[in-house]
């Protein structure tokens, strides 16, 4: 089969070094940071053929992001360079009570990344396009380009992806509903959902009550479960016990575990099965992309009787 197709926004990330609050930092380390490139490093890993579709500006931080991106075995030729534009950038504020991210992205390269995109060679024979609800809010043309996504030929594979920072005038629950129950594959967390579209969304069958457009759907329940609706089918599988170091970026490694799988053909229970093994690479280090077991200590992971699971 083709590749999937990957496309948003990656950023630089700055990060306190070491880990502190911002405001009295000694050093900054520099990362790199983009929910949908993370997603398509996961599958990159997993042996899928994958592209990361995006803008970076002509700068040395694009250069940090194309060569990190790249470096991990995805296709990164359909990433344009803007003369114009800077590279989006992400600095972290690691403090008590968690971390709070500050966004210097507005008029950034990838904001401007529009529809005429759908059109061009950088989508050309992709099996599965995968999107996320903070290209909805870049810029009108980022939305244009969702929109045209969702209504063309090449199936949608959607994490809804609230970031609230990106969403100040409040438009978040009515934009990302709107757009998820009109792509084909949906990721969603059970958390998420109720801080959106309010605290009566108790359930994963209640989310699915809000969204019974997608063919798939899955809730994420943190580290206690996940739940796939399939037409008239549920599937739900506990998650594995994990020594959580850091969870940024377990939900893009959550997506390209599932994507995998199914990208593979293979059934339901495996690929939730996948998609918690992926994200535990993620949650075990302090960065966005950890290693993944072994393809023999995968194999045996997924084979293990539902009992010995978790
Ligand atoms: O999913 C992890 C992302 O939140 C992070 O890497 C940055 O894409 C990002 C964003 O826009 O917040």
């Amino acid at each position: 089969p083709g590749p999937v197709v990957c496309v948003g926004e990656t950023m630089a990330a700055l990060v306190p070094d070491p880990v502190g609050p911002l405001a009295v930092a000694a050093g900054l380390g520099l990362a790199v940071a983009g929910a949908e490139s993370n997603v398509a490093m996961y599958l990159a890993d997993h042996g899928v053929p994958v592209r990361w579709v995006s803008a970076v500006g002509a700068d040395p931080f694009g250069t940090r992001v194309l060569a990190e991106v790249g470096g991990r075995g995805v296709d990164v030729t359909g990433v344009r360079t803007d003369p114009d534009r800077p590279t989006g950038l992400l600095v972290k504020d690691p403090g008590p009570d968690g971390t709070r991210v500050h966004y210097y992205r507005r008029g950034s390269a990838a904001s401007a990344l529009g529809p005429e995109l759908l059109a061009g060679p950088a989508v050309h024979g992709a099996v599965l396009l995968h999107l996320t609800g903070i290209t909805a809010a870049l810029s009108p043309s980022c939305r244009r380009l969702l929109e045209e996504a969702l209504a063309g030929p090449v199936p949608v594979s959607f994490d809804v992806n609230h970031r609230t920072a990106l969403w100040p005038d409040g438009s978040a629950p009515a934009v990302l509903r709107d757009l998820a129950d009109r792509a084909d594959v949906v990721f969603v967390g059970l958390d998420e959902a109720q801080a959106l579209w309010g605290s009566g969304v108790g359930t994963p069958a209640d989310v699915r009550a809000l969204l019974p457009g997608p063919g798939l759907l899955v809730v994420k329940d943190g580290a206690r479960a996940a739940t796939a609706f399939h037409g008239p089918a549920v599937c739900a599988v506990p998650a594995p016990r994990v020594e959580v170091v850091e969870p940024v970026g377990a939900g893009d490694a959550f997506a390209a575990g599932f994507l995998a799988a199914l990208h593979r053909g293979e059934p339901l229970p495996r690929a939730l099965r996948l998609a918690h093994l992926t994200a535990a690479a993620a949650l075990r280090v302090p960065a966005d992309h950890g290693p993944l077991p072994s393809p023999g200590r995968l194999a045996a992971l997924l084979a293990v009787p539902d009992e010995e699971w978790a």
